[in-house]
C-alpha cells in the first residue's frame, strides 16, 4: 500500500492551520497538524481532523438535486442547468432583476472559487437585492475599520507575539479559535505572552474558556459594551493618559472624541454595564501604561444594538493609547494578495460608503453593497415592485443561522424558484427547487484570499487539492459563472473556460490598460481563481511585479512552498500611514455617523436590567449549523445545553440535568439545563446553529441530537441602524422549569 503525504490549508474556521494529510488507497488515514507549516506550526483543533468525516458523509451531497413533487431528485448537471434556464431568466424578464435574491454564507469566506466569483454572479443577475452572514456578524467592525482606515478590511489585530497586555471583549478564542483576527494556536500565544510577564484581561458575561487561562475577567452586561468602552476613553482624556505615540500626525478628531464621550464618566455608566467605576478606571490606566498592549473585540461586541459604536471605540482605544499601528499593539497585516489597502496610491483614498440605498421594506441601508440579512423574510412577503420571488443562496444555513428562521423558513416556500449552492440537504436548502453541491473540501485547492488580511504574521499558503473531484462535478466558481451567465441569456450550455477568459481579458485591460497584454501572457495556462490569484500575488505588496522584481512572489513559487509550510512574510510592520484610504489620508478618529450615534446610547444609560437575557456559546466541537452531522464531532456530552447562575437556578426552580422552557413572545422552546458559577446572573447561554429536526433535511447524523433553534427565540427586527448587524446579544428571555412528566 502506497502511502501519499499532502499538506493542506484547514478551511473550516479563520485560524487556517496547516495540515498534513496522510492517504491510502484513496482514504484518508490520518489529519495531523503538519509541524514545518510557517503560520500554524503545527496546530490544530478537533475539526480538522473531522475533514475526514466530511470527505466520507453519506449525506453529503454528490450529484445536483431538483425537486419534483416536493421531493428532491437526483439529476445531472446538465439537468440542474437547464432546470435554472426554464425557470430563472422568465422570473427576472418578468418581474426585474431586484426580485432574485442573492445571499451567501461563512464558507465563502474561506473558498476562493466562492469568494471571487460570487460578485460575478452578482453582477450577472444584476440584483441589488444582497445579503451575505456578515449582517449577523462582523458589519460592524468592517464598517468602523472602513470610517476611520478607509477600507473594508483594514481590520487591526493584536501582535500578539510582542505584546504584554491583551484585553479581550467579547471573544472566546479558546472555543472559536479567534475571529477577524487569524491567530492559530491563541492558547500558546496567550501562554507565551504570561510567561514573559504580559497579561490577558477577558470581559465577557460567561466566565468563558479563554477567560479561565486568563489574568482577570470582568463579567459584562450583555449589550453593554459602548458603556464601558466609552467610560474608558472618557478616562483617558479625564487622566491625562492620552498618547498617540507615532502615528500622532496621522490622527485627526481627537477633540471631537473627547468632547462625545465627556457624558460616559465611569461613574455614569457602571450600573448599565455592570462594571464599577474603580474597574473601569483601572482598565484604562493599565491599557495606558503599558508599552506593549492591544484590545481586541469581537462577536459579542458586534452582534448587539450598538456594535458599530462598540467597534469603533476599541480602537479609538488603540489609538489614543499609542498602541495602533505599533508593536506589541493592534497593528495591520501586509498581505500577499488581494489588499485593497496596498493598492492603488499609497496613503489617500476614497474611503467607504454606505447607505448608497435602502431596502424596500425596511428602509434599511445598504453596507459593503448589502443588506441586512434579517431582511430576506420581509423582502419576501412584502407585495410590491421588487418583491423578492427567487432566492439563490450560497454556503449559507440562514434557517438556521438568521434570527427568527421560522419564519423566514416559511417565507422560502413562498418563492417562485429558489437555487442552492451547497453540500447538504438541510433546514435551508430543502426549500430550494436545485440544490448544486459544491465538491468536498478536500478535492478543492486553498488559498485564503481575506484571513492573510488579518493574520497574527505575513504569509503566503496555497494548498493543491488532496483528491481529484468526482466525475463530471465542476468547481464552484464554474457553477457562479454558469447561473451568471443563464442570467444574461448565454445559456446553460456556454463554455465557462471561453468566458472566464474574456472577462479576464475585460479586468486586466481595465487595471493595467497597456500593459493588460503583457499581463494575460505572463498567466497563461491558469484558469478560474488561479489566475486570479497569481495575478494577485504578482501585483501585491510581495510580489515579482511580473518579473520587473525576480525575488518577489508569484502563484509558481508559493505553490513550490506547500511541503515545506509556504513562505513567511515575517512580523507585522508599522503601515500608517501607507496603508490608510481615507479622503483625509489620515485616521479618522470622529467620523461623523458614528458620533451622531452616540446619542442614542447616551439615551439608553438608565435602562434597566431585564430579568433574564440570552447569549450565544461557541464550542471547539462545533462550526455554526453545518457540522454537526459529522460523527467524530457529534460524539461526546450533548452541547446545546442552556447554562445559567445558582442563583437563577434557584430563584427560577431550576435543576441541573432537567429541561426548562425559553420562551419570549415570539418562540418558546426547551433546552436542558446546566448549572454553573461561569454565567453572570441573569444571563442564559445557549448555542447556536442547532434544531436539526426539521422535516425534509437529510441530516442522520445530526437528527440523532438535533438540539434546538436559539435564533427562533431572536428578533430580526433587533438591529444596529447603523451596520444592519443582527442583535443576537442581550435579548430578553423568560425561563421556567419543565413539569418533570414534560421532560
Ligand atoms: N444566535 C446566533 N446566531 C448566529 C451566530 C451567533 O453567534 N449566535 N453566529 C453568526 C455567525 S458569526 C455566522 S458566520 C453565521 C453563519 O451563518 P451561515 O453562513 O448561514 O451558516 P453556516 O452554519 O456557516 O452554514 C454554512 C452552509 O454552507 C454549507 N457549506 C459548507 N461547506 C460548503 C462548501 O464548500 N460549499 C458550499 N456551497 N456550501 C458549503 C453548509 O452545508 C451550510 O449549509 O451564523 C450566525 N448566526
Ligand atoms: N468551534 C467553533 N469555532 C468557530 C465557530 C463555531 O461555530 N465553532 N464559528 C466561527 C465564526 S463564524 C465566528 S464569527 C467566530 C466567532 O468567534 P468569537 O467572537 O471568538 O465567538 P464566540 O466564541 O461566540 O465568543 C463570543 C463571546 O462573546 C460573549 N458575549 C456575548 N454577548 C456579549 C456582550 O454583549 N458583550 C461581551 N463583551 N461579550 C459578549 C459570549 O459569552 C462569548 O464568550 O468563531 C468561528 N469559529
Ligand atoms: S482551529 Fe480552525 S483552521 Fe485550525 S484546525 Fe481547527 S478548524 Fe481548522
Ligand atoms: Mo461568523
Amino acid at each position: 500500500m502506497i502511502t501519499t503525504t499532502h499538506h493542506r490549508i484547514c478551511p473550516l474556521c479563520e485560524a487556517c492551520c496547516g495540515l498534513e494529510i496522510k492517504v491510502e488507497d484513496h482514504k484518508v488515514i490520518s489529519v495531523r497538524g503538519h509541524e514545518a507549516d510557517v503560520f500554524s506550526a503545527g496546530y490544530i483543533c478537533p475539526k480538522a481532523v473531522a475533514l475526514k468525516d466530511l470527505h466520507e458523509d453519506p449525506d453529503r451531497l454528490r450529484s445536483p438535486m431538483v425537486k419534483r413533487n416536493g421531493v428532491h431528485v437526483a439529476v445531472t448537471w446538465d439537468e440542474a442547468f437547464a432546470e435554472i434556464e426554464r425557470r430563472l431568466p422568465p422570473l427576472m424578464a418578468a418581474h426585474g432583476r431586484d426580485a432574485v435574491g442573492l445571499v451567501t454564507g461563512n464558507p465563502s469566506a474561506h473558498k476562493i472559487g466562492l469568494l471571487t466569483y460570487f460578485p460575478k454572479l452578482a453582477r450577472g443577475l444584476g440584483t441589488k437585492t444582497i445579503f451575505s452572514a456578515s449582517s449577523v456578524d462582523q458589519i460592524p467592525k468592517q464598517l468602523a475599520s472602513g470610517l476611520m482606515f478607509g477600507n473594508w478590511l483594514s481590520i487591526a489585530v493584536p501582535d500578539i507575539a510582542r505584546s504584554d497586555l491583551l484585553i479581550v471583549i467579547g471573544a472566546n478564542p479558546l472555543a472559536s479559535n479567534g475571529s477577524m483576527w487569524t491567530v492559530p494556536d491563541f492558547r500558546g500565544k496567550a501562554k507565551a505572552m504570561q510567561a514573559r510577564g504580559g497579561q490577558l484581561i477577558v470581559i465577557d458575561p460567561r466566565r468563558t474558556e479563554t477567560a479561565a487561562v486568563a489574568d482577570a475577567h470582568h463579567f459584562i452586561r450583555p449589550g453593554a459594551d459602548v458603556f464601558l468602552l466609552s467610560a474608558m476613553v472618557h478616562t483617558l482624556f479625564a487622566e491625562n493618559l492620552v498618547r498617540l505615540g507615532a502615528v500622532q500626525e496621522w490622527v485627526t478628531g481627537v477633540d471631537e472624541v473627547r468632547a462625545a464621550v465627556a457624558p460616559f464618566a465611569p461613574e455614569a455608566v457602571a450600573a448599565r454595564c455592570a462594571i464599577d467605576a474603580d474597574t473601569i478606571r483601572a482598565l484604562a490606566r493599565q491599557l495606558a501604561n503599558t508599552p506593549r498592549a492591544a484590545v481586541y473585540a469581537r462577536i459579542g461586541t458586534c452582534t448587539q444594538e450598538y456594535g458599530t459604536l462598540a467597534s469603533w471605540l476599541v480602537d479609538v482605544l488603540n489609538v489614543l493609547t499609542g498602541h495602533l499601528d505599533a508593536p506589541g499593539g493592534a497593528m495591520f497585516a501586509n498581505a500577499a494578495a488581494f489588499s485593497a489597502n496596498s493598492s492603488g496610491a499609497a496613503g489617500r483614498g476614497k474611503g467607504i460608503a454606505t447607505g448608497r440605498r435602502q431596502s424596500r421594506v425596511s428602509g434599511a441601508p445598504e453596507v459593503m453593497g448589502e443588506f441586512p440579512i434579517n431582511c430576506i423574510a420581509e423582502e419576501i412577503e412584502q407585495p410590491g415592485p421588487g418583491q423578492m420571488r427567487a432566492l439563490i443562496t450560497v454556503a449559507t444555513n440562514p434557517v438556521l443561522s438568521v434570527p427568527n428562521g421560522p419564519r423566514l423558513a416559511k417565507a422560502l416556500d413562498t418563492l417562485d424558484f429558489m437555487v442552492s449552492l451547497d453540500i447538504y440537504l438541510n433546514e435551508t436548502t430543502r426549500h430550494a427547487d436545485v440544490i448544486l453541491p459544491g465538491p468536498s473540501p478536500l478535492e478543492d485547492l486553498h488559498y485564503d484570499v481575506a484571513f492573510p488580511q488579518m493574520s497574527w504574521r505575513n504569509h503566503a499558503r496555497y494548498s493543491p487539492p488532496v483528491f481529484a473531484r468526482a466525475e463530471n462535478q465542476p468547481e464552484e466558481w464554474e457553477n457562479l459563472l454558469r447561473i451568471a451567465a443563464i442570467a444574461q441569456g448565454l445559456g446553460a450550455g456556454v463554455d465557462i473556460g471561453a468566458l472566464d477568459d474574456s472577462q479576464f481579458a475585460d479586468d486586466a485591460q481595465r487595471s493595467f490598460g497597456p500593459h493588460a497584454d503583457a499581463v494575460i501572457a505572463a498567466t497563461q495556462g491558469l484558469r478560474g481563481p488561479q489566475r486570479a490569484l497569481d495575478l494577485a500575488l504578482r501585483a501585491g505588496p510581495h510580489g515579482d511585479a511580473f518579473g520587473q522584481k525576480p525575488e518577489g512572489l508569484n502563484l509558481h513559487k508559493v505553490m513550490a512552498s506547500n511541503p515545506s509550510g509556504g513562505i513567511d512574510l515575517g512580523e507585522l510592520q508599522p503601515r500608517i500611514p501607507e496603508m490608510l484610504r481615507t479622503p483625509s489620508g489620515k485616521v479618522e478618529l470622529a467620523p461623523p455617523s458614528l458620533l451622531a450615534d452616540l446619542p442614542r446610547a447616551l439615551a439608553d444609560l438608565q435602562r434597566p436590567a431585564p430579568d433574564m437575557v440570552v447569549i450565544g456559546r461557541r464550542d471547539v466541537r462545533t462550526n455554526n449549523s453545518w457540522m454537526h452531522n459529522l460523527p467524530t464531532l457529534a460524539k461526546g456530552p450533548f452541547r446545546c445545553t442552556a447554562l445559567v447562575h445558582p442563583a437563577d437556578a434557584e430563584r427560577l426552580g431550576l435543576v441541573e440535568g432537567a429541561m426548562a422552557t425559553l420562551e419570549n413572545a415570539q418562540a418558546s422552546l426547551q433546552a436542558q439545563v446546566h448549572i454553573s458559577t461561569d454565567m453572570m446572573p441573569g444571563v442564559v447561554s445557549l448555542p447556536h446553529g442547532w434544531g436539526h429536526d426539521l422535516p425534509g433535511a437529510q441530516l442522520s447524523v445530526a437528527a440523532q441530537r438535533p438540539g434546538v433553534n436559539l435564533n427562533a427565540l431572536l428578533d430580526e427586527k433587533l438591529r444596529d441602524p447603523l451596520s444592519g448587524n443582527a442583535v443576537l446579544s442581550g435579548v430578553e428571555v423568560r425561563m421556567r422549569a419543565v413539569e418533570s412528566a414534560a421532560v
